[in-house]
């Protein structure tokens, strides 16, 4: 897609003639170091790296680390200084940004700056001279990178830059955009150069992105995020080399189920100061309109409709629109199916008009979209009849193999832009979205994406999570990713990130490893690691106490400590928005830790034959456990409510669950009867004429742990049953149902339905029946001899409402009162 894919090799001789030449190696996602004698090496020839092989390990006696790592980068030895008398030369229309974020770097730098605008390509400055701007707007950039041996932007891409610094005649810096945007971010390497001091190393960068769009769509369900979160991440993209933003949150009404309705004034001013930051940052703020849930496509007034709410935006400066085409009935309202034979021509009509009659007629960025049917590279009638019914300028995302995609490669990529007819495919990248699992955070680094997708797409668009700040790391996974796909290296580039959220202070910086191995497990793929680092110490401590050794149980004890006091240390992160979106998540992992400690003195105590104190420690353990398990995090459904404390944060991925497990079982054997032992039922299996849902088995509603469950595949009908067998018949005198995601909020459940009893499956005793709570208990008063317990179907579920059950449990022993 790009010219200059070709002409960087990515052979591993390269490699070999480097070290044959004694030159250092690369920094890991840092720059390639070629000595002045040796020919300009390209990144791709220095790390020598394939498709999926990582740059090499870092090396202290480089470069200062650039991220996105650049393309070409050539260093002569030695440094030049910029403190001092500095004289920034640029042109009449050299970037504001640019100039600005210049002028703060150089003066953290301790220069004393003079700004003087050039004319002609000569200059009175004398001294240390900064020259910026493009070779177009600033007649001093061609003769300055002539007079530093570097050569001119010529060639260089969009938004890529030539970044050279030397002596000549006093020390000479020229930052030269091949545009405004290319401008800005040779700003953006050389702030990274200077890592916070006043020396660059004399240098040539010759730099542009691989993908042309790269950036974020605020594309989920839920709360959308604030304004100030908004405003907030266009400077960090702009410090990342991110270019788009597509304001598209799920849940704002007027962008979807009013998406007729116009904007009252303040909701517009505060959109023009989102356009107007972007703008400064060089994001581009892109408009999307989700008009597919009552569109009729072929109407006038609706078509009339999307231009004038476009309009009221296009007044703010937005010059980049798009349509979202997901999540929408597939059928054609009568009026559209009397014209149209599909719904794939229904849209490519409504498409091609913006196009044609907004977007070309008013000179706008070409028209965005995202289709109904968005993921899946194989061929279908909808991809044909859409791909190939709309403009060709058209750019329409995919979502990749799945709606989530562990992996996106080179092959499905080539097949997907087959089956769209598209020239102008992007990936709509559903990470590091938790729309589906909002009590999650994510926080594992980008992987997965094949190193040559800058072959075949546009960019890449992240979802990022309801959280805006704690996505930060993903977004700039994203950004070192899309510029630079072949030198992407996700370990480093997300520690990097890490490091500039947490600031400067080490301790607050080992916190924050701590607590993001706590939420490090992705779900949508396969073998994601579940919090490793507290895993490692758990088995460490579970075998050491089999031993009955201690040394073995001090690593966990450590960690433990260390995440009791997680919300107090990362209380002192530079990113204040970080701290308070993951909040919740870091008091939850305080409790749980707090109980395992509880437990651990527990453990002790039980060693020691203290039984008293042992079960003192249980009890506190109970109690931190109960106060980990409240509602905290706050949500926001369809009818655009923000609800405070709705959802109970999961943090630890089930790691503390296993020593919990443990511990308890350990006091079970020495105090069955103990009063803060959790309820457990008798050994059984389950089974249901409900089918299941993916792999939400029913043996998940006898595994004794409520933070898995059985999930049916429809709604129950009458007659429908859920039954438990246990393996030794006993004496019952308690029943619990535990059903939907929690006990206070039905949702998937049984609402109708009676609980019976059986000694030989055959003939059943009614002992109750269901209230359309989430959770049944019954005590017996006269224990029932029975082998088997079922929930029987006896009414239909209001909304066609699907069934979980977390846990289904029947004992001979009434639960502990705590
Ligand atoms: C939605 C998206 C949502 C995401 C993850 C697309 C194109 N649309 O399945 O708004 O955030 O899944 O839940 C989606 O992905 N549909």
């Amino acid at each position: 897609m790009t010219p200059h894919a070709s002409t960087t090799p990515h052979t591993s001789s390269s490699v070999t003639r480097r070290r044959a030449l004694g030159l250092a190696a690369a920094v890991g996602g840092g720059i390639a170091v070629a000595s002045s004698a040796a020919p300009a090496l390209a990144a791709g020839d220095a790390a020598g790296a394939h498709a999926g092989q990582p740059a090499p390990a870092a090396n202290s006696t480089d470069l200062p680390p650039v991220r996105p790592v650049p393309q070409q980068v050539t260093a002569s030895g030695g440094a030049v200084n910029l403190a001092g008398k500095v004289s920034i030369i640029v042109g009449p229309e050299t970037d504001d940004v640019a100039l600005e974020t210049l002028r703060e770097l150089l003066e953290d730098a301790g220069a004393s700056i003079r700004v003087i605008t050039a004319t002609s390509e000569r200059t009175t400055a004398q001294g240390t001279r900064i020259h910026l701007g493009t070779e177009a707007d600033n007649p001093t950039i061609a003769p300055n990178l002539t007079a530093l041996g570097a050569d001119g932007t010529k060639g260089i891409d969009a938004e890529g830059y030539v970044l050279a610094a030397g002596r000549s005649k006093g020390v000479l810096v020229v930052l030269a955009g091949a545009d405004a945007a290319g401008t800005f971010y040779a700003v953006q390497t050389l702030r990274q150069l200077l890592s916070g001091g006043s020396r660059v190393p004399q240098v040539e960068v010759r730099d542009w992105p691989l993908m042309s769009i790269r950036g974020s769509i605020e594309g989920f369900y839920g709360i959308p995020w604030s304004h100030q979160a908004r405003l907030d991440h266009f400077p960090f993209y702009g410090r990342h080399k991110l270019n788009t933003y597509i304001y598209t949150p799920k849940d704002d009404l007027l962008l979807r189920s009013k998406w007729r309705d116009l904007y009252e004034d303040e909701a517009l001013a505060d959109l023009r100061e989102l356009v107007e930051t972007a703008t400064a940052h060089h994001v581009h703020f892109t408009y999307a309109l989700s008009p597919g849930n009552d569109i009729t496509y072929g109407s006038d007034e609706d078509f009339a409709a999307t231009v004038t709410k476009f309009d009221q935006v296009r007044d703010l400066g937005v010059t980049s629109f798009y349509i979202a085409l997901d999540d929408i009935p597939t059928d054609l309202n009568d009026e559209d199916a009397a014209q149209f034979d599909s719904l794939a021509a229904a849209q490519a009509h409504y498409l091609n008009r913006l196009q044609d009659e907004y977007v070309k007629a008013n000179d706008l960025e070409p028209l965005q979209t995202v289709p109904t049917e968005y993921s899946g590279s194989g061929p279908s009638d909808y991809k044909t009849a859409f791909g190939s019914g709309i403009d060709g300028d058209v750019r329409v995302q995919w979502t990749g193999e799945g709606v989530f995609s562990p992996q996106v490669t080179a092959e499905s990529a080539k097949t997907a832009q087959e089956s769209y007819h598209s020239e102008h495919l992007y990936v709509w990248d559903n990470f590091p979205v938790n729309d589906g699992r909002r009590d999650r955070i994510f926080l594992n680094p980008l992987e997965g994406r094949d190193a040559t997708l800058h072959e075949y797409f546009d960019g890449f668009t992240a979802n990022p999570m309801i959280e805006p700040y704690a996505s930060l790391p993903s977004l700039a996974n994203y950004a070192d990713y899309c510029w630079n796909p072949p030198h992407y290296d996700a370990e480093d580039s997300f520690a990097a990130a890490l490091d500039e959220l947490a600031g400067n202070d080490r301790q607050v910086r080992r916190a924050l490893d701590v607590f993001v191995d706590l939420n490090v497990h992705w779900p949508y793929r396969d073998g994601s690691p579940k919090a490793p680092a507290l895993a490692a110490d758990v088995d460490a401590y579970v075998e050491a106490y089999e031993a009955g050794s201690q040394p073995g149980r001090e690593a966990l004890r450590t960690r433990l400590n260390q995440i009791v006091k997680l919300p107090r240390t990362l209380e002192a992160m530079d990113s204040q928005g970080f701290v308070a979106d993951t909040k919740p998540w870091m008091v939850a992992a305080s409790q749980w830790a707090q109980g395992l400690k509880d437990q651990d003195r527990m453990l002790t105590a039980l060693e020691d034959g203290a039984l008293k104190k042992a079960s003192k420690a249980a009890a506190s353990a109970k109690a931190s456990f109960e106060a980990a398990t409240a509602a905290t995090v706050p949500d926001q459904r369809e009818d655009g409510v923000y609800k405070e404390d709705q959802i109970t944060p999961s943090v630890g991925d089930g790691i503390f669950e296993v020593f919990i497990a443990r511990a308890w079982a350990e006091l079970r054997d020495v105090l069955p009867d103990d009063p803060s032992l959790p309820f457990v039922g008798l050994p059984a299996t389950a089974s249901t004429t409900l089918e299941q849902y993916k792999d939400y088995a029913p043996a998940l509603m006898v595994d004794g742990d409520e933070s898995t469950m059985f999930w049916s595949a429809r709604a129950p009908k009458v007659g429908d049953t859920i039954t438990l067998e246990l393996t030794t018949p006993a004496d019952v005198r308690f029943v619990q149902l535990k059903m939907a995601k929690n006990d206070d909020t039905p949702a998937d459940q049984i609402y109708a339905g009676d609980v019976e009893l059986s000694a030989d499956g055959e003939d059943w005793t009614r002992i109750g029946s269901l209230s359309g709570d989430a959770v049944f208990t019954k005590e017996l008063a006269q224990p029932v001899h029975a082998g088997w317990a079922r929930v029987s179907v006896t009414g239909k579920n209001p909304g066609g409402k699907w069934v979980q059950v977390r846990e289904f449990a029947i004992s001979d022993r009434l639960p502990a009162k705590g």
